[in-house]
């Protein structure tokens, strides 16, 4: 089986068909269900154009009254938001763990992460993106497993640990072999991370990407983004870019 088969049933799906709302004169749903749907499961739909929908007028006078409601059709099924499969790459200790921690719906404390061993897989609705991570460990002896997710990535989170200059010279390696790589998919688009920008010592982006000479990078989007994985600073502000990008080049075709 492919290791980037998505779930069976999609997160933002999981309620559908949609329970009727009382005024359609069917059994009364729940009221704490109805107010889960509106939340979960309609994205876009304000609370109250769901939740808050009155029951049509139910005077003597009013002529609906003459007939028994007739039952409605269910609402169309929401699309299921669309697949992104995405490879999260980096030096050991750089913060990828932590990354995908806090950008989760259900939020891990930091000091649950601990080093990767191989890699984990971690499934979340975000950006109207259904998002499949790979969060490979960046520990020297597991760096060869990366090139195994080349090929069915469709995006690459790569960080950095901002504040460690001294390695700096090795990220590059690793980077410029993941982007010279014959598996990795041409033109999908990259985020880079450079981490722990809370960190006196953190390099600014704009030194990093110096560093690893980013400007290289012709042939496929790239973005880097300052940020502190510990506090959630600066993650969704990435991942908004990587979503953002992904649909556009869907949009168009690629
Ligand atoms: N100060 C600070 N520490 C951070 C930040 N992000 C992560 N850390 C710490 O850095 C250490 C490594 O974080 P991980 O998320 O496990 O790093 P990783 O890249 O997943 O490491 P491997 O799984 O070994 O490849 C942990 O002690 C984190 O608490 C940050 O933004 N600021
Ligand atoms: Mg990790």
């Amino acid at each position: 089986m492919s290791p980037w088969r998505g779930p069976a049933r999609p997160l933002a799906v999981t309620e559908w068909p949609v329970p009727p709302p009382r005024s359609w004169g069917h059994a009364a749903a729940p009221r704490s269900r109805d107010v889960r749907v509106s939340r979960v499961t309609a994205p876009g739909r304000g609370a109250s154009e769901a939740v808050g929908a009155e029951p049509p007028s139910e005077s003597p006078a009013d002529p609906r009254r003459a007939w028994p409601a007739a039952p409605r059709p269910p609402p169309p099924h929401a699309p299921p938001p669309a697949q992104l499969n995405v490879l999260v790459v980096g030096l050991d200790n750089s913060g990828k763990t932590t990354i995908i921690a806090s950008i989760k719906p259900t939020r891990s404390q930091p000091g649950e992460v601990v080093p990767t061993v191989g890699f984990e897989v971690d499934q979340f609705a975000k950006a109207g993106l259904q998002f499949t991570v790979f969060d490979m460990s960046g520990a020297r002896k597991y760096r060869t497993l990366w090139e195994s997710y080349y090929k069915d990535a469709e995006a690459v989170i790569f960080v950095i640990d901002s504040a460690d200059e001294l390695r700096m010279p090795m990220v590059k390696d690793e980077l410029d072999e993941l982007l010279a790589h014959a598996d990795l998919p041409r033109g999908i688009p990259v985020l880079f991370f450079a981490n722990k920008k809370d960190l006196p010592t953190s390099l600014p982006p704009g030194q990093c990407a110096a560093s690893l000479m980013l400007d290289k990078i012709q042939d496929r989007p790239w973005q880097i983004v300052h940020c502190a994985a510990i506090s959630g600073d600066g993650v969704e502000e990435g991942f908004a870019w990587l979503a953002d990008t992904v649909k556009k080049r869907r949009e168009r075709g690629k």
